[in-house]
């Protein structure tokens, strides 16, 4: 069974049995989103965040091929510094990690499938996967949106960015069922932005009210999870123009290079970095910072 393979430690057990608020955090941005040293600082200061707020923080990962919420300080260094060696696991890698006895950094679906194996029902993380742009031709939609429509955890994110087609992207979602709500604004957030154009299906201004629509989501044994989108906060948010023009260069290069499949998200993110010299990463591990707020606020109200 998937769960002989699960691996929880010892704090996130305990804080399971004394049912204390828990928040899943994924390891894809450790080792596939951000360079090192600063993936290693943002995920333990992550972890500094969750317990400030109130919830114990489980780190996911898949470590000599065992399913593990919750990682030592350590594990979190070695998946930073090995970075691109450690392969990103999204839903489809995890039997063949398993089998092997390998490591994987879990993408937002595959830490989805072990949080809620290990019974943890709230998750920030930065961006999540989403509909590619020319998608139509290519294909290339993240296995995160069908998770989305079927294992019942709530990420927290920080909308999703625009080397993706937004609009296609939440039609995904209204396929799949996935209810997606912005916080304290009617807009989906683009990541780097607070505004996007678009609106999501309902705002919510009360971290409460998330907990009453899970706890409904659960009494109702809904097979899906949530979708909420938490606005990078206005003082690190960057000029629109700013970030288009680097995702656009970033797009171009990806297709002249001819980057394909799970390579394509990766290649993205660093280059946009390398494009606004640094500034798209300040703004990504703040607006990271500010997810794990929001969620571990939500754990506590559940
Ligand atoms: N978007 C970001 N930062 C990230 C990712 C997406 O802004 O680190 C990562 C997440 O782990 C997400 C994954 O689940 O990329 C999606 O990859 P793909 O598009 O190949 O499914
Ligand atoms: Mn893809």
């Amino acid at each position: 069974m998937l769960k002989d393979y699960l691996k929880i430690s010892e704090r996130v057990q305990k804080a399971l049995d004394q049912g204390k608020p828990i928040i899943a955090l994924e390891s894809t941005i450790i080792s596939h989103g951000m360079p090192y040293p600063q993936n290693v600082e943002t995920a333990l200061a992550c972890e500094r965040i969750a317990r400030e707020n109130g919830a114990e923080p489980a780190t996911i990962a898949i470590i000599g091929g065992k399913l593990c919420a919750g990682l030592t300080e350590e594990e979190i260094d070695y998946l930073g510094r090995e970075g691109t060696k450690v392969t990103k696991a999204s839903r489809r890698d995890i039997p063949y990690l398993c089998a092997n006895g390998k490591d994987g950094a879990t993408t937002v679906a595959a830490t989805m499938i072990i949080a809620a194996l290990a019974g943890i029902k709230v998750f920030a993380t930065g961006g999540i996967g989403g509909v590619h742009r020319g998608a139509e031709t290519t294909m290339d939609i993240s296995a995160d949106l069908d998770e989305l429509g079927k294992t019942p955890v709530a990420v927290v994110c920080a909308g999703a960015k625009s080397i993706l087609d937004l609009g296609l992207t939440l039609e995904y979602l209204e396929t799949k069922g996935v209810p997606v709500y912005s916080y304290q604004t009617e807009e989906l957030p683009a990541f780097y932005t607070r505004k996007s154009g678009f609106k999501t299906d309902a705002r919510i201004d009360e971290p409460e009210e998330f907990a009453a629509i899970i706890r409904a989501q659960c009494e109702l044994g809904y097979p899906g999870g949530m979708l909420i989108c938490n606005p990078i906060p206005e003082e690190y948010s960057m000029p629109f123009e700013t970030i288009n023009a680097a995702i656009n260069e970033a797009l171009r290069q990806a297709d002249e290079q001819g980057i394909k499949g799970k390579a394509t998200t990766p290649f993205l993110l660093a280059k946009v970095c390398e494009l606004t010299g640094g500034e798209s990463l300040r703004s990504n591990i703040q607006l990271v910072f500010n997810n794990v707020r929001l969620a571990s606020q939500i754990a506590s109200a559940i």
